[in-house]
């Protein structure tokens, strides 16, 4: 069989939520680098997008977006699941897909490209992934350039080092009963949580450090997740169960992301009642709004592709019938994720192709 075509890099948050589910559901796929050329010849017309990874199957369709990429991924390969299909877990691994996607990029681009250290290995690293040093160089200036539009400033940094500490903490607690987030086997929550852990984290000069230091289960989490056993059958807890030891980490969720994801929806809402057309496809960032991480205030980018992300945790939750529901509120209630749970965006995103739309 041909192999599929996984254009990503090791280096790159999204590629790292991909290369996991590709390995443990065996599908057989060779890694291309994202060089000029490939962006030129592949990436940019296949996908009208500057976007890795990309996937290409061996009948050359085109599959974007990590999410979509996961999706398609379970349809064509469904042997090894990823996805849980019962309310409170996959609940749990849309609501830690979230997290991952959206919320931890603010610790993973602080700490790529707030210290020397990391930003000189992250910028050799660009140039050899890349093979032109000057493309290489255009690109990580401008991803070091975004981070004060994400929201990382010296009046936010405290914030977010403490919210890592934090996480790291809830990880070694919850990876000394189990292996993976949701019991025995790897999920999609596994999957999106090694973008930031694994790609910029354990990869970057000064968290990596941070990492090896005080994070050894998790570090392990990350080889395992990145290395699954073939011979594994172990999978997630009995009866639609949440291990114990996810609380914290649901609780960093619900205490820190939920509030700060959902000031970002609610100003999109406004830009788009002030401005959207429904069919037309927003600008990647529509202004700038304020939000607050334990008591820090920030102010970052509103992003319309935020709302589209958050439909992927409320749209399963919608189809559930009130027994479905009612198991959903039981499970997340304290957790502070309830807010989440609870939002109902009057807009909507849609995607035409790649692009993201307004439905509504
Ligand atoms: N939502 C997209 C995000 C992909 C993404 O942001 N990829 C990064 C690399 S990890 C990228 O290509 N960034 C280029 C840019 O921001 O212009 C996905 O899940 O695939």
């Amino acid at each position: 069989m041909e192999p599929f075509r996984f254009y990503a890099a090791e280096i790159s948050y999204f590629s790292a939520k991909v290369r996991p589910a590709l390995r443990y559901k065996n599908v057989p796929f060779a890694e291309i680098l994202p060089t000029p050329e490939v962006y030129r010849s592949v990436i940019l017309p296949r996908t009208g997008l500057g976007f890795i990874p990309i996937v290409v199957t061996p009948e050359g369709e085109t599959w974007q977006d990590t999410s979509d990429i996961l999706d398609a991924l379970e349809v064509r390969f469904p042997e090894r699941r990823l996805e849980p299909s019962t309310p409170v877990q996959r609940t749990a691994a849309r609501l830690l897909e979230l997290y991952a996607d959206e919320f931890l990029v603010l610790p993973a681009m602080h700490y790529r490209w707030s210290f020397p250290e990391s930003v000189a290995k992250a910028r050799a690293d660009f140039a050899a992934v890349n093979g032109d040093p000057d493309a290489a160089k255009k690109f990580a200036d401008r991803m070091s350039g975004s981070i004060l539009a994400l929201g990382v400033s010296d009046a936010s940094k405290p914030a977010i080092e403490a919210h890592l500490r934090d996480l790291l903490a809830a990880l070694e607690t919850h990876f000394a009963a189990h292996p993976f987030l949701l019991g025995d086997a790897p999920s999609i929550a596994d999957c999106a949580l090694m973008g930031p852990l694994y790609a910029h984290l354990y990869l970057d000069a000064v968290p990596g450090r941070l990492l090896r230091e005080t994070a050894p289960r998790t570090c392990h989490w990350i080889e395992r997740t990145n290395h699954p056993d073939p011979d594994a059958r172990g999978g997630w807890l009995e009866g639609d169960a949440l291990p114990a030891t996810l609380a914290p980490l649901l609780g960093l969720v619900g205490s820190d992301a939920a509030p700060l994801l959902l000031d970002g929806i609610r100003d999109l809402e406004a830009w788009i009642d002030r401005e959207g057309r429904v069919g037309e496809t927003p600008p990647r960032g529509v202004g700038l709004h304020e939000t607050v991480l334990r008591g820090a205030r920030l102010r970052r980018y509103t992003s319309p592709y935020s709302l589209w992300m958050l439909q992927r945790v409320l749209d399963p939750v919608a189809s559930l019938g009130p027994q479905g529901r009612s198991r959903v509120e039981t499970a997340f209630s304290g957790s502070g994720c309830e807010a989440l749970l609870a939002a109902a965006p009057v807009h909507r995103m849609g995607k035409r192709r790649f692009a993201l739309v307004i439905e509504r």
